[in-house]
């Protein structure tokens, strides 16, 4: 009787607030007794990463995340158009209409917030617009003060630790960098070295990345360090494996030499046109037959995507992949041994439609769920509830 008169007491006072009824003076939180605890709207709220929380986790040793999302905003290496800087604020915005609670894809049949792993936007690293050396130093620094924080849970789609690693050894958080251009790939890749040793890399770009230099502009050792020569001084300081592979590249060559040059920095290629050749299915068992079981790490230039699907780029390149066929890619590599992994060369000065920064933001959803799914998806013909409607 008394758990009837508190519902009828309850419903009473839901359509006495709905109604538009004053709420009483002494209520001690007026907001949530009327409307309870809402969700932010896709236009509104803090700006992180599919609205979720934000620490400054740099300066807060409290924060605790098994995967952090880290803005990179670096843009002082480009060879052509800057203004990557403010990738990381387009990401998060392209983010808006994604969150946690409806994170469930048909695709992936999975929400990557509901696998037992905590993810965390952790903010921007603070980089110097005046000094790349600075610059490049404090985005190493602040990579090696995440990845040494302890995880907040245990992972278990982590499979290093048990096959790679010995088991003792501390694990370590995973970071999804937001560049950027592409130049913070080289302090990334000197911080995992320190946990990992030498790493292979699944980089999807237009272009190879892997240059010496360019001929006659880089007279200083400082301005060898660009976002298309950072691979080949990573190979230089021994930080990469002999067993990385670029996806979609379609980019112009001084020559073939170029090639070369390439392989002995450690990559094998797949260019752009031989998805048509090929199919996905084949570039899928390409790129996980060359990295195996190493510790690797996925850097994605968004300049892989076709520039009519994603313009808002520094060096776009004409004739790439769609956003679909690349996703289908990412799908197929889930399982692989991933220590980290990025998107850069957004530069939404160049976008229409925030659409660059959306794409941006979805494959980062499509990250999350490829670092926390054991294996790629089934195919969907058995089990999709698409294909089981009755057309
Ligand atoms: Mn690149």
């Amino acid at each position: 009787m008394r758990a009837v008169f508190a519902l009828v007491l309850t419903f009473s006072s839901f359509l006495l607030h709905a109604s538009g009824h004053q709420v009483p003076l002494d209520d001690p939180n007026p907001w949530t007794s009327k409307y309870g605890a809402q969700i932010d709207l896709p236009f509104t709220g803090p700006l992180s990463f599919s609205h979720l929380p934000y620490s400054r986790c740099l300066e807060d040793e409290s924060a605790e995340f098994d995967i952090a999302v880290l803005g990179m905003p670096f843009d002082t290496a480009v060879t052509y158009r800057s203004g990557a800087r403010f990738g990381p604020f387009a990401i998060r915005s392209g983010s808006r209409r994604q969150r946690a609670e409806r994170g469930y894809s048909l695709a992936w049949r999975n929400n990557p917030y509901e696998q037992g792993s905590k993810v965390l936007d952790c903010g921007d690293v603070p980089v110097s617009p005046f000094d790349n050396a600075l610059a490049v130093d404090q985005m190493e620094v602040a990579y090696t003060t995440l990845l040494e924080r302890p995880i907040a849970s245990h992972d278990d789609s982590r499979i290093w630790s048990s096959k790679s690693i010995a088991k003792d050894k501390q694990e370590h958080p995973r970071i999804i960098s937001l560049g950027g251009d592409h130049t913070i790939v080289l302090p990334i890749l000197r911080s995992l070295n320190k946990v990992y040793g030498n790493i292979s890399v699944i980089h999807f770009d237009a272009h190879l990345d892997t240059w010496e230099g360019y001929t006659g502009q880089t007279p200083t050792e400082q301005s060898r360090i660009t976002h298309g020569t950072f691979f080949a001084i990573a190979r230089e300081e021994g930080l990469l494996s002999n067993s990385s592979i670029h996806a979609g590249v379609r980019c112009k060559l001084t020559g073939l030499d170029d090639l070369s040059h390439d392989e002995a920095v450690g990559f094998k290629l797949i260019t752009t046109d031989d998805i048509d050749d090929y199919g996905t299915t084949e570039i899928i068992r390409r790129i996980r037959e060359r990295v195996g079981d190493t510790p690797v790490y996925l850097s994605f230039d968004i300049d892989v995507i076709d520039p009519g699907l994603a313009p808002a780029t520094g060096t776009p390149e004409a004739g790439g992949w769609t956003v679909r066929e690349v996703k289908r890619i990412i799908r197929g590599l889930a399982g692989l041994n991933f220590v980290g992994a990025d998107i850069v060369e957004v530069s939404p000065g160049y976008d229409h439609a925030e659409v660059t920064g959306i794409i941006a933001a979805d494959l980062v959803h499509d990250f999350l769920s490829m670092f926390l799914s054991q294996a790629p998806p089934k195919a969907p013909e058995d089990s999709s509830p698409l294909s089981r409607q009755e057309l």
